[in-house]
């Protein structure tokens, strides 16, 4: 039986491969819709690359919703230096001739979930906790519905990436992060602990190019965008594939390990907030809310991920 998804994100060029890769996944995932949110962009851009990404894939039939376009209390902080239409990342991807959908993404979330059976759908979510966040609110009763929440987010040993404490997604809405790791729904999160562990390489890109269909060149143009875009920042140290490896987690678990911890997210402090208090030791005695990963076999991830991409059109 293929395992329902929802995928709640802000493409974005990793978002973009991510998608890419549960498309790819036919046999074992079934995607019920995606759900844009402002985050890597505003959500006008966002929800516009959703369906630009399911029409590369040949996925028009997959439903596309527009949910929150700012956080819950901060201002919208973007990363358009990064993501933005820029270069060769603009040209690759169709515009798309798909509709959005016309319901609200937070409320199709909610729709959907109702609908469904205990424990049975699972969420991904590659950008800010917001929508998920809000449904949560709206609708305390769907926490149940939810197998598990996949979260790309946060850090434990390793730092920051958009301030010294804090990563990304969780650091443009504290407060909506929050909220959900404070439901009671399964979370696993997948933090920079792990995603800076699966860099791109010149053996890697090249194997994605080397695919010859017109995902694998598209993914291969992205990725090497993102880290000429980010080299005078960081050096040319490769691209961390931050959001693929929420979709690889679900594919195959037995690539990584981490441990139930409790995670609570700064939402004070000027200097560190959106920073994740990882309770590795077990300190403070207060209740894992989390599975926090730690380790990735990198080599099986990027196995997996060429392969996978290999089967789109
Ligand atoms: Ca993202």
């Amino acid at each position: 039986m293929r395992r329902p998804i929802i995928i709640d994100t802000d493409p974005g060029l990793d978002d973009a491969v991510a998608v890419l890769l549960a498309f790819a996944a036919r046999a074992e995932l079934e995607v019920l819709g995606l759900v844009a949110v402002a985050g890597n962009l505003p959500l006008v851009q966002t929800e516009r690359n959703a369906r630009r990404v399911c029409e590369l894939a040949g996925r028009p039939d997959v439903p596309v919703y527009a949910g929150c376009a700012r956080p819950m209390l901060r201002p919208l902080a973007t990363a358009e230096h990064i993501h933005g239409e820029t270069g060769r990342d603009g040209l690759l991807l169709p515009e798309p001739t798909m509709a959005l959908q016309a319901l609200h993404g937070v409320d199709f979330l909610i729709e959907r979930l109702r609908a469904a059976e205990p424990s049975t759908i699972t969420m991904c979510a590659l950008g800010p906790l917001t929508n998920i966040a809000m449904a949560l609110v709206k609708a305390p009763e769907i926490a149940g519905r939810i197998a598990e929440l996949v979260v790309m987010g946060g850090a434990g040993f390793e730092l920051g990436n958009v301030t010294p404490a804090a990563e990304f997604n969780i650091h443009v809405d504290p407060h909506a992060a929050a909220i959900v790791l404070d439901s009671g729904v399964p979370v696993t999160m997948i933090p920079l602990d792990v995603t800076h562990q699966v860099l791109t390489t010149p053996p890697r890109l090249a194997a994605l190019r080397a695919l010859g269909n017109r995902c694998g060149a598209a993914v291969a143009a992205l990725l090497t965008s993102f880290e000429e875009n980010r080299r005078p920042k960081f050096g040319s140290r490769g691209m961390a594939l931050h959001d693929p490896s929420v979709i690889a987690y679900l594919l195959r678990p037995s690539l990584y390990e981490g441990r139930e911890v409790n995670v609570a997210v700064e939402t004070q402090s000027p200097l560190t907030i959106g920073m994740t208090v990882v309770d590795w030791r077990g300190v403070t005695g207060r209740k894992p809310n989390v599975r926090f990963m730690n380790t990735v076999d990198a080599e099986g991830f990027y196995d997996l991920l060429t392969e996978r991409l290999s089967r789109l059109p």
